[in-house]
């Protein structure tokens, strides 16, 4: 199978299941988009979403993708399901995965959700949990400030301990023993996420359980490349490409990916 793996994110977040999936899988080639221009989806009404996350999809499927990845929590949690239901390839999102994993680890089926605030407001971690299991208690909450935190790099800040913990401080009495993060910046703020909640809490890392399946995903529907392909990555982006390309290089091991900035129409 020859053809490329479609990836698409809101900014640059989506590169963590780029760099999973590059590393257990690295006969494929992917194309990726980011919207960093139009970055963060996760403030953004529902239909501007919808509408933003559409037209990514449209210029991806000019590649001839093989499958499609929705590597961005908002736009799974709004469009995952329209998108599945009108293609006809596979489509993966961010969501089940972490999902699974989460209700591998509790024990206590009491399960704390993270994430923007329009991944929040749609309920699509807690329906997708309660879907395999109807008796876990979910508790949601989202975090507006994290993701702005991130982009400015101020993850090691002092301050950002505090603005993290009164973010968090809705779990308080929650006794939950499973946190999903929801989001893809979130984590870069684990370190401090973990102090807030306490070590009973274990975190989930949704890209990197994204990464982890689509392995399985591949191989399950017979699309896996067995030979070696020439060629690079491609990576898109709306934004500054250089920009892009800094970020890129300082996540992913391998310089074997080609960064063009485009217009979408
Ligand atoms: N990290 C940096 N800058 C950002 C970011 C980030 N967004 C997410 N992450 N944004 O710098 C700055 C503004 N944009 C403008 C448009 O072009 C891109 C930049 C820190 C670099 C640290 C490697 C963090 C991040 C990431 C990859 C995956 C997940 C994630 F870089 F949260
Ligand atoms: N990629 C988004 C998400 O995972 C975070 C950034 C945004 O709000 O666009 O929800």
């Amino acid at each position: 199978m020859k053809r490329p793996i479609g990836m698409l994110d809101s900014g640059v977040g989506g590169l963590t299941v780029v760099r999973e999936l590059m590393r257990q899988l690295p006969k494929e080639k992917i194309i990726y988009i980011g919207d960093t221009l139009r970055c963060p989806y996760g403030p953004r009404p529902f239909e501007e979403v919808r509408k933003f996350t559409w037209e990514l999809v449209r210029f991806l499927l000019t590649y001839n993708i093989k499958m499609l990845v929705i590597a961005c929590n908002t736009a799974t949690a709004v469009v995952l399901d329209e998108l599945q239901r009108s293609l006809d390839i596979p489509v993966v999102g961010v969501i089940a995965p972490g999902t699974r994993a989460a209700l591998k680890v509790t024990r206590s089926k009491r399960i704390g959700v993270i994430g923007t605030k329009g991944t929040i407001h749609s309920d699509a971690y807690q329906k997708s949990l309660k879907m395999i299991d109807n008796y876990v208690y979910v508790k949601s909450v989202a975090c507006p400030d994290f993701v702005p935190i991130v982009e400015r790099g101020d993850f090691h800040k002092k301050q950002t301990f505090e603005i993290v913990k009164k973010n968090l401080l809705p779990f308080q009495f929650e006794e939950i023993d499973t946190l999903i993060l929801g989001c893809t910046h979130y984590p870069l703020l684990q370190k401090q996420i973990q102090k807030a909640m306490g070590r009973r809490v274990t975190l989930i890392n949704s890209g990197e359980e994204t990464g982890r399946e689509l392995s399985t995903i591949l191989q399950y529907s017979n699309l896996l490349n067995i030979y070696a392909l020439e060629g690079k990555h491609k990576f898109f982006t709306t934004g500054d490409a250089a920009m892009f390309e800094k970020i890129a290089s300082q996540w992913l091991d391998e310089k074997n990916y080609v960064t063009q900035q485009i217009r979408l129409e």
